[in-house]
This record gives C-alpha cells, sequence and structure tokens, in this order.
C-alpha cells in the first residue's frame, strides 16, 4: 500500500505538470480526489490491514492527500495569474505617445461606446431617446422619490441656474419624461416601453482618475406587465459581451438608490489593471459601471404608470468608464482633455 500510495503522489505530480486550463484542474481533482477517486480507492482498503499497520498508512495517506491539494492550490493560482496576463496584454492601452493622424478627424471614444452601445439595444427592439441637459427639480429628483432634504441628493450636488432649474447630475431625470410619453401605448395597445437616453451629466464634485464633474451617463428603461430582475441581468450581459467582444466578469451587489427596489451596483473586473487594483478603480480591482434595479412604484405612479399592473427595470450605464475600460484609458480626465493627439488614435475604429 505504501508503494501505491507514493506512485499516486508522483504521478500527481507529473499529470498536475503539464495542465493549462480551469477547466482541466476539476477533472483532475474529481480524478484523484473525488469520491470515485484513485486516493479515495485506496483509503477504502484500509480496513483490510492489521491494526498496527492502519494508523502509519492512514498518516501516510492523509501527507499524501495535503501534498496534492496544495500542488493543485499552487497550479490554480498559476493558472490564474497567466489568464489575467493575457486578458490584460489583450487591452489596448491608451498611449498618448503614440504618432497621431492629424490629417483627418475622429470619433471621441465616448461617441464610438455610445453608438455601440446604441446598436445593441436597437437591435433588441429599444428606442432611443435625446433629452435635454438643462432639467427641473422635480426631473431630476422629486419625480424620482427624492424629496427635498432627502440624504441621496448629497451624492448628486450639481450646478443650477438662477432660475431654479439644474444641469443634470444623472440620466434618470428623463425618466418621468419617458414614461408620460409612451404610457398611452403601453396601456392602450400593450406596448412595453423599452427606451435607452444617453446623456452628458454634471457633479459638483473633486475629480480624480475616475471621476469628472462631466460625464456621460446612458440610462434604459424597460416597463411591462410581468418584468422581473432576470429580464434585467439579460440585457446587461448582451450589452457588456457585445460592446467588449469577449466574457467580461461581472458582479452585483446590493446598492440603494430612492428610485429603485430592490437597486444593485453591477461593477466590471478592472480592465486597466487586470483586477490587482490601481488608480482607475480606486485600488478595488472593480470598476462601478452601472447601477441599476426594480423601478420603484412611486416612480412608476408619478410616470401616470399603475404599479399593480406593471413592473419595470431601469439602469445607469457609466458611459464614460465604459469607454475608459474598453480602449484602456487610464484617467478619466484624458477624456475630456480635448487633446486631438490623444483622441486621434481612436480614428480606424471607425
Ligand atoms: C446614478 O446616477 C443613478 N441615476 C443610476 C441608476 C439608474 C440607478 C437607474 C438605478 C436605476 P451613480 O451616481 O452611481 O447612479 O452613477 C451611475 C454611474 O455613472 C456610475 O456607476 C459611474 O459609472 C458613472 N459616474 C457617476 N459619477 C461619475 C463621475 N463623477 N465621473 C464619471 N462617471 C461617473
Amino acid at each position: 500500500m505504501k508503494d501505491k500510495l507514493e506512485a499516486i503522489r508522483r504521478k500527481a505530480e507529473a499529470e498536475l505538470a503539464e495542465l493549462k486550463e480551469q477547466s482541466q484542474l476539476e477533472n483532475f481533482r474529481i480524478a484523484v480526489l473525488g469520491k470515485k477517486g484513485e486516493l479515495t480507492s485506496i483509503l477504502k482498503m484500509m480496513g483490510s490491514l492489521s491494526p498496527e499497520e492502519r494508523p502509519v498508512m492512514g498518516q501516510m495517506a492523509n501527507d499524501v492527500r495535503t501534498f496534492i491539494e496544495e500542488k493543485l492550490q499552487e497550479k490554480a493560482k498559476e493558472i490564474k495569474e497567466r489568464e489575467m496576463q493575457k486578458e490584460i496584454e489583450s487591452v489596448p492601452l491608451f498611449d498618448v505617445s503614440a504618432p497621431a493622424n492629424l490629417d483627418r478627424g475622429s470619433y471621441h471614444p465616448i461617441t464610438l461606446v455610445q453608438r455601440q452601445c446604441e446598436a445593441v439595444f436597437k437591435s433588441m427592439g429599444f428606442t432611443i431617446e435625446n433629452y435635454s441637459e438643462i432639467v427641473t427639480d422635480y426631473e431630476c429628483f422629486e419625480a424620482l422619490n427624492i424629496p427635498k432634504h432627502h440624504p441621496a441628493r448629497d451624492m448628486q450636488d450639481t450646478y443650477y441656474l438662477e432660475n431654479g432649474q439644474l444641469l443634470k447630475s444623472h440620466t434618470s431625470a428623463a425618466q418621468n419624461a419617458i414614461y408620460r410619453k409612451y404610457r398611452d401605448s403601453l396601456v392602450n395597445d400593450g406596448l412595453p416601453i423599452k427606451a435607452i437616453f444617453p446623456g452628458r451629466c454634471f457633479r459638483n464634485e473633486a475629480t480624480d482618475a475616475c471621476h469628472e464633474n462631466t460625464f456621460f451617463q446612458m440610462e434604459g428603461v424597460m416597463v411591462d406587465k410581468n418584468i422581473s430582475i432576470s429580464n434585467l441581468i439579460y440585457f446587461m450581459k448582451t450589452m457588456l459581451s457585445e460592446v467588449f467582444q469577449k466574457d467580461i466578469k461581472v458582479r452585483l451587489r446590493p446598492g440603494f438608490f430612492p428610485f429603485v427596489e430592490p437597486g444593485f451596483e453591477l461593477d466590471i473586473s478592472c480592465l486597466i489593471c487586470g483586477g490587482d487594483g490601481c488608480p482607475s478603480c480606486k485600488h478595488s480591482g472593480w470598476l462601478e459601471l452601472c447601477p441599476c434595479g426594480m423601478i420603484h412604484p412611486e416612480v412608476l405612479k408619478a410616470g401616470g404608470i399603475d404599479p399593480e399592473e406593471y413592473t419595470g427595470f431601469a439602469f445607469g450605464l457609466g458611459l464614460t468608464r465604459l469607454a475608459m475600460m474598453k480602449y484602456g484609458v487610464k484617467d478619466i480626465r484624458d477624456l475630456n482633455s480635448g487633446s486631438l493627439k490623444s483622441l486621434a488614435q481612436f480614428t480606424d475604429d471607425e
């Protein structure tokens, strides 16, 4: 039995050295350590040993198991690091020193991702709406279940005009108008409301590598009978995989916004650092990209829609941050810099 255990240890070590993908590791674990695995089969023979031999062999079998488990963990770490490195290398980093073609104009990276997102949502039956940058307090806050003096207003300080209007702090400010525009076709003709509305937003806040005082968001809403969170997740995933043309790691965590219930934060793994942490993701490895949730009944009511009969989801995608991730722009402020030399690097994209 001692020889068999030693043979399993050596064979496992040699096989592990050859493995290259995560999926192969799981197959290996099952084949060696699983219920019907090689090591487990040997352990089943323990009963036939003499009482003196049993503890010695038991100890040896445990040592072999621990050895294989440790090697397996080392291998998993090595494969993960290699995959991350590959992912980082696949993102073309924004190189400010690269020679630029200034003979002809180019689309701004935000325009490029906005168009991509619009094309994806259009193909899924969404209409594209345009909305003013100057809005009323009612549109930006009150209609969204954020009354005067609500603490949620502190997160979205913006710039006010003398007549009491303001520069919109988020694209959600258009929600009420969209519900009112389409409520009749929803109620009378049974057509779902499916709309996206990209736009420039403004916030009176300090800037850093991932915050600007002027940035773009793209709001999306869908309202109909029986809309659920699964619909929301489906649309978000489809959009991200189309924009990045590959699988992107996302996580959903609870988030609070007075205009949705329940509310979520959808984060994507930072593509600048591959999830290790850098100034672009505030050293967390994740970038807050798209808060979302089920539209609050009060918000539907404010839009003239009966929340007893209809439900819906809403999301507020950070378009500027999406452009950063897509084009490997490390500092959000480069996007508003107006530097033709930097922006012209994207000329060939369209
Ligand atoms: C909102 O603005 C909500 N209106 C989003 C929403 C819509 C929630 C519908 C639920 C339903 P938030 O303040 O977190 O949420 O901003 C949304 C996204 O905009 C952020 O994830 C981020 O990607 C982007 N963003 C926010 N502030 C800035 C900023 N200062 N600079 C650049 N991007 C920003």
